[in-house]
């Protein structure tokens, strides 16, 4: 069964590739996860040392600002949530900016970084991220537009007060619910 649909939303069977910038040359080698912000201690880990995490996995509908959804995509990665287990947030985190290639950026609230499916994403359709898509790590946040997804992540940065991203900057919106259509502020 085929589940409705956000307001103004197309379904696509296509999976369009949409960002900023040309496509980073990332080698898992070099590669770190880095979080920074209001911690504890900053850290930061290899493409190894993240193997080890379990994977989770999940199947959603993803609405991107400019129109299209894709529904019932298939992904698998580690869950914001075992991440944060392996951090030390400040009490008074309350907001997440995720940093990608490009300078690319994207700001979210603590609660919805940490909504059951929302994951650090390394593998669609089960074989390993492209690099269009965001490899080698990419985030996915189903339940907001697509563009708080950000592709190819290096940096999540805990924050005490809200800040916009890149398309934030530019007039998206600070939350982005594509239920309540928060497309601009
Ligand atoms: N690093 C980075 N991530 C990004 C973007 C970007 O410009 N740079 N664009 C966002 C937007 S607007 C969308 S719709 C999705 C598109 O993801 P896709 O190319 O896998 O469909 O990536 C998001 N993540
Ligand atoms: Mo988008």
């Amino acid at each position: 069964m085929v589940s409705k649909l956000p307001p103004n939303q197309k379904e696509t069977r296509l999976f369009p590739v949409l960002h900023y910038g040309s496509v980073p040359v990332l080698d898992r080698q070099g590669w770190r996860l880095r979080v920074f912000g209001e911690v504890a201690a900053p850290m930061e880990w290899t493409w190894q040392d993240l193997q080890a995490w379990p994977r989770t996995d999940i199947v959603a509908d993803i609405h991107c600002v400019t129109g299209w959804s894709k529904q019932e995509t298939v992904w698998r990665g580690i869950s914001t949530r075992t991440l944060w287990q392996r951090i030390q947030p400040g009490p008074q985190a309350r907001f997440v900016m995720v940093h990608g290639a490009n300078d690319f950026s994207a700001n979210l609230p603590v609660r919805d970084f940490l909504e059951e499916s929302v994951l650090l994403a390394d593998e669609y359709d089960g074989k390993p991220l492209t690099p269009e898509h965001g490899g080698p790590l990419r985030l996915v946040v189903p339940q907001l537009y697509f563009w708080k997804s950000a592709k190819w992540v290096s940096g999540i940065e805990l924050m005490i007060e809200n800040r916009a991203g890149f398309w934030e900057e530019r007039g998206y919106h600070m939350r982005g619910d594509p239920w309540q259509e928060e497309r601009y502020w």
